[in-house]
């Protein structure tokens, strides 16, 4: 068995811009879907969260004594352009030193460029990305990222989970008023998959020695029984909420399952064949996934009542709500598995599922951009003694092995996160940083950072390429 990661590996970590940076208006930053959300609930405020805007330098020092090889963060699109036209070269700016600063350091940056924050007034406009004219405004910001950064930056992706996104409107801005969810589901899918393809057509023209590719959350779903109707619940939610997606994406050809889905709602999903000419030309040079759980698939029958995913806003066990997508699946909890506060479903082996399947069906490398166990951590004189984490990354580590070793090559892995952020469904009372940030939702107190056990258990795992886990 092969033992070791191969050489090169990106160990790295990731954050996002609306979690982490804070300085939410300043030095001309204009206001993006994420900030509009500010205190719609008790926790979502994007002002200050870890102000990493104003404390990169100290951050990126911290990324240094772990023995990060790369670091994963997003452009604020408001930062670059404030109202989605005009060019802020004050934000621009903050990228230049960032970039600078990780490289002084060793440390190469793989750039997500849109995650989430795209200027509200686009939203206001044109409902963001249920309209075409997305398409233009992201090339515009891609061009610029590509012009200013691309001799530095080696790595990007382009969007972060647009499959989630569909699923959970309300992450990137809402459904205007008066459009059907499921016709909006559908546009969102094709416009970011058109936009996928186009920036990723441009990045070969700018810089053709540049990696590119799409990102997708991966949940992979297990039937609740060996029935057939269970399993093939299974099938539809991982072609439901993964492959029509991943197949616009790497492939540019729509799931079958899908179109007739939509069919029987009286929507015609089908797409011109230029636009899939055009999906299935920009073939990606990897897939980045966020792998954080598994799900259970149960048969849903027609006449069921239609239920949304939910969240679990308390952190009490129990509290998730379980979707029911009436004809497709309805999700159920996992016996097998131990679970976080939030009941995500803690399953470091269907990791290695994850990685087997993604790399059968696309043929492509992969790279596990989200990875991490969000949980509530107590500072004591200094210290944060989160075993918990270290032994939920571990087994993770160990089974992306076994992966590589079933011959799956996966380029690089970024545990979520590098350092406490806001968290986008609990605010800072679930916590996933390997730097323990001190602030509390609604007090941000000192932003002192201090370095969790997991830091120490990491830097380990980087500094032996992965070896310390025998
Ligand atoms: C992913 C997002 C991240 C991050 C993560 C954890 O879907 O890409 O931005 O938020 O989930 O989720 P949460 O913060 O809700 O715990």
């Amino acid at each position: 068995m092969k033992k070791f990661f191969p050489k090169n590996f990106l160990w790295g970590a990731a954050t996002a811009a609306y979690q982490v940076e804070g300085a939410a208006s300043v030095e001309g930053k204009g206001v993006s879907v994420q900030d509009s959300k500010n205190f719609s609930n008790a926790f979502h405020d994007t002002t200050v969260t870890s102000d990493h805007y104003h404390r990169f330098r100290e951050d990126v020092a911290l990324m240094k004594a772990l023995g990060l090889k790369s670091y994963r963060f997003s452009i604020a699109w408001t930062r670059i352009y404030p109202d989605g036209r005009t060019l802020n070269t004050q934000g621009l700016n903050f990228y230049h030193q960032l970039i600078d600063e990780l490289l002084k350091n060793g440390i190469e940056p793989l750039v997500t460029l849109y995650h989430f924050d795209h200027p509200q007034i686009l939203q206001n406009q044109f409902g963001g990305w249920y309209s075409d004219r997305m398409i233009t405004h992201f090339l515009m910001l891609a061009e610029t990222c590509f012009r200013e950064f691309g001799s530095r930056v080696r790595w990007f992706m382009t969007i972060c989970e647009s499959n989630n996104v569909v699923l959970y409107p309300d992450l990137i801005g809402g459904v205007p008023e008066g459009v059907d969810i499921e016709v909006w589901r559908f546009q969102v899918s094709r416009v970011m998959a058109l936009a996928n393809a186009r920036v990723i057509q441009l990045c070969r023209k700018l810089l053709p020695e540049a990696k590119i590719g799409p990102c997708i959350g991966y949940a992979i779903a297990y039937p609740a029984t060996c029935a057939p109707q269970d399993v093939m619940a299974a099938l539809n939610e991982d072609e439901f909420r993964s492959f029509y997606p991943l197949d616009l994406l790497c492939l540019g050809r729509q799931n079958p399952l899908i179109i007739s889905y939509f069919s029987q709602r009286g929507i015609d999903i089908r797409l011109p064949q230029p636009e899939l000419n055009e999906m299935n030309a920009a073939r990606p040079d990897f897939i980045a996934f966020n792998y954080y759980q598994s799900d259970v698939a149960k048969a849903c029958p027609t006449e069921a009542e239609h239920v949304q995913p939910g969240f679990n806003a308390e952190g009490k066990q129990g509290g998730f709500i379980y979707p029911s997508f009436p004809g497709l699946y309805a999700g159920d909890n996992n016996p097998f598995l131990e679970r976080s506060d939030w009941d995500w479903e803690i399953d470091p082996v269907g990791l290695r599922i994850a990685c087997r399947k993604l790399f059968d069906r696309y043929q492509l490398p992969l790279m596990i951009t989200e990875n991490g166990l969000g949980a509530r951590d107590n500072l004591i004189n200094g210290q944060v003694n989160d075993t918990y984490r270290i032994d939920y990354l571990k087994k993770h580590v160990e089974q992306m092995r076994l992966a590589i070793c079933d011959g799956v090559p996966v380029l690089g892995y970024y545990p979520w996160s590098f350092i406490d952020l806001m968290s986008t469904s609990n605010g800072y009372n679930k916590r996933y940083g390997f730097v323990y940030v001190e602030r509390e939702d609604g007090d941000v107190k000192t932003l002192a950072r201090y370095k969790k056990a997991s830091f120490y258990w990491y830097q380990n795992v980087i500094a032996s390429n992965g070896t310390l886990l025998d």
